[in-house]
């Protein structure tokens, strides 16, 4: 089996980027074995401290976000960095040609009941007129993204990453290497699977109500079908299932929040898994428009999402178009 750095070699990804991935993965990897501890070192439970999302932090969302931050700063690579768990950006190497936003730790509300959780990041290229590293840097749409992946703590360990050529699985060996398990997967462009919170129907837009409504009515329904209906409340888990064996994944503008466009983030949620969507042949809306071509306006800025088989993606802005 391929290891990481010879696929990405043969893919032909440049050498400075193939040291950034890897530098990533070894800050992974020790995220990896403290939650594989977890109880056994004490690091379950809240870290009784907000974020500047407003959300109570888990121990292990602050220890991972340290853990990646401390292995970026370390690198030449990296002008600076943006986290879900850092107010501002976080300067590295002035000289660094690539910016890196993170999710340290997505769906951390599961590490206390043992569900997958996962980190996610998107690498863009680093200005070339700035000096040093403002937050007004990272300002740019998914469709720049020079790479995208997450990592998945799950049952296995796995990578799942593009470099702009196609979406690669690798699984993390015993021995410490990533080793490539599947190659150039597409998602499949039809589904009979959704995801969504049902919880927050009665908060939802008309159109979303509607089309989750019409999947509800199965083959006697408009849609002619039965469907499927799964929720982890891991976004890095939804996807992967999504990339795996198709499906739609939808979080939605909600009442609940009215001035916020959605709960997801744009820079290292939205932007990093609708590449890797898009590089898998589906597709990432936030009900308007490719998420990618979203011109970001804050770093923490948030998003509504519905990603995944091309044709309900296609479905629900039918919907969103016809309203
Ligand atoms: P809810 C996890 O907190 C997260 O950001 C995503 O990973 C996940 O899809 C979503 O929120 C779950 O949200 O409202 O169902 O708990």
């Amino acid at each position: 089996m391929q290891r990481l750095t010879q696929f990405l070699k043969q893919d032909e990804t440049p050498a400075d980027l193939i040291e950034l991935i890897n530098l990533l993965m070894s800050a992974c990897k020790e995220v990896n074995s403290k939650l594989q501890n977890g109880a056994l070192e004490g690091i379950l439970g809240s870290a009784e401290h907000e974020n500047v999302q407003g959300e109570v932090q888990k121990k292990l969302d602050v220890i991972a976000n340290d853990i990646i931050k401390l292995t970026l700063s370390q690198s030449a690579l990296v002008r600076g960095m943006a986290s879900e768990e850092e107010e501002h950006s976080v300067a590295a190497d002035l000289d660094g040609k690539f910016l890196v936003t993170f999710d340290p730790l997505d769906g951390s509300s599961n590490i206390d009941v043992n569900v997958s959780v996962g980190t996610i990041f998107s690498i863009l290229p680093a200005p070339k007129d700035a000096t040093g590293c403002k937050d007004e840097d990272f300002l740019q749409p998914g469709n720049q993204q020079i790479a995208a992946g997450y990592v998945l703590y799950g049952p296995s360990c796995l990578l799942v990453l593009t470099t702009g050529n196609g979406v690669d699985v690798f699984t993390l060996g015993h021995n410490g290497e990533f080793y490539l398990t599947r190659e150039k997967i597409q998602i499949p462009e039809t589904t009979r699977e959704f995801a969504i919170n049902m919880s927050n129907q009665r908060f939802w837009d008309k159109p979303v109500q509607d089309y989750i409504s019409d999947l509800l009515q199965g083959e006697d329904g408009p849609r002619g079908k039965r469907y499927n209906m799964r929720w982890v409340a891991s976004m890095v888990a939804e996807v992967h299932r999504i990339l795996t064996r198709g499906g739609v994944f939808l979080y939605p503008w909600d009442s609940r929040e009215p001035k916020k466009p959605g709960k997801l983030r744009l820079m290292y949620e939205g932007n990093p898994m609708s590449m890797l969507v898009e590089q898998a042949g589906g597709r990432s809306v936030n009900t308007q428009k490719e998420i990618v071509d979203v011109e970001p306006q804050n770093i923490h800025e948030r998003v509504s999402v519905v990603l995944g088989s091309k044709e309900e993606v296609d479905a629900v802005m039918d919907y969103h178009k016809n309203a």
